[in-house]
């Protein structure tokens, strides 16, 4: 099978330089009472707490944005993943639309659908329908999140042939991302950051042609919504300070990668989201190390409207498709989404943008 994850940076030497720093005493004195307050804190922490070390926050970092609430999200990707498989042309994704316009108008964005009919590699027309939320929309500095929200008609990572065929559920591949967005506009309804904000839950991003397909012609059969979008955007002049695509954000202990086209092209963007996740206590989940370069849908986004987008995306170096062991298989349900990976982007992300002057 052909994978498009390439792993540019194959370098797993780590290269570990412990410098011969000099403190000066004065800087002494006050990073020993950092230690101090540290450990006081810390003491207080796990007494309260079962917060485990290496997720707990940073104590020297106070945080700007409105606590991100995991359970909600959790709840949203449940949701979603209730209708069943939300593959195009289907009814369960005609509901699951309905169902994602109806929230973001109950969170007070501003909505937009846009509908079309786009052609998949087999000649299928599908109906496809990209769901845009605006807030402030009269505002011209923006930040655009998004994430697709359909789900893959076949599950050709399957071993057993026969079960090639069938839909997926996708709660970590199309349910997880829109979930922690739908939660973030909740957060964005009760109190509004600096910038304006739009959140685009892109269609068709998964009808990509399998292995298994004939004779498929030349083209971009992924991210059909994305490429659909960025060439026809919901307003002329479209533009955003950057972008933030959320892609399978829900699996348990979950390691994203800097993604080789983010790395590339929003490269600002990448050290603002990692080093918040950092400062957060998500070190963890957000590691600090290129990976493979992804098509997803930020990358039309990046070339058709030179908007610089991040794509957060769960990588594997230790998987044969670089992603999770169920990625593209019947597997990928709500046993695999864990709340912790959700809050971990989910107050990453909020805090990024709140930052955001
Ligand atoms: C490919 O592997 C071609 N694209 C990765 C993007 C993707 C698929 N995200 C979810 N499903
Ligand atoms: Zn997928």
């Amino acid at each position: 099978m052909f994978y498009i994850i390439t792993y540019l940076c194959g370098c797993h030497h780590l290269v570990a330089s412990f410098e011969n720093t000099s403190y000066k005493k004065k800087e002494m004195k006050k990073l020993n009472l950092i230690f101090v307050i540290g450990a006081m804190c810390l003491i207080g922490c796990s007494c309260g707490s079962k917060t485990s070390k290496t997720d707990a926050p940073k104590v020297n970092y106070e945080k700007v944005s409105p606590d991100f609430n995991a359970d909600s999200a959790y709840a949203y990707v449940d949701k979603q993943v209730g209708f069943g498989p939300r593959v195009p042309n289907t009814e369960q994704h005609v509901a699951c639309g309905d169902y994602l316009v109806s929230m973001l108008k109950g969170f007070g964005a501003e909505v937009t659908e846009q509908k079309a009919d786009v052609k998949a590699f087999d000649g299928t027309i599908l109906k496809m329908r990209n769901i845009i939320g605006s807030y402030s929309p009269e505002k011209r500095d923006r930040i655009l999140l998004f994430a697709h929200w359909d789900t893959r008609p076949f599950a050709d990572n399957e071993s057993d042939k026969n079960k090639r065929h069938t839909h997926i559920l996708g709660a970590n591949d199309g349910g997880s991302g829109v979930g922690v967005l739908l939660e973030i506009a909740r957060q964005i309804q009760v109190k509004q950051p600096g910038l304006g904000i739009d959140i685009i839950f892109f269609d068709a991003e998964d009808y990509g042609a399998p292995d298994f397909a004939d004779n498929v012609p030349d083209g971009d059969w992924w991210c059909l919504g994305s490429q659909y979008w960025s060439k026809n955007p919901h307003k002329t002049n479209y533009k955003a300070r950057f972008g933030i695509l959320l892609d399978m954000v829900g699996g348990a202990n979950a390691t994203f990668y800097k993604e080789a086209y983010s790395q590339n092209y929003a490269r600002d963007a990448v050290s603002k989201i990692w080093n918040t996740a950092k400062q957060l206590g998500y070190a963890n989940y957000f590691v600090d190390k290129q990976g493979g370069a992804i098509m997803d849908d930020h990358v039309p986004v990046i070339q058709n409207l030179k908007i610089p987008c991040v794509d957060i995306i769960q990588l594997d170096p230790n998987t044969s498709s670089g992603f999770a062991g169920y990625w593209h298989t019947v597997n990928d349900d709500m046993s695999n989404v864990s709340k912790e990976t959700l809050k971990a982007v989910g107050q990453t992300v909020m805090e990024v943008i709140y930052k955001e002057q």
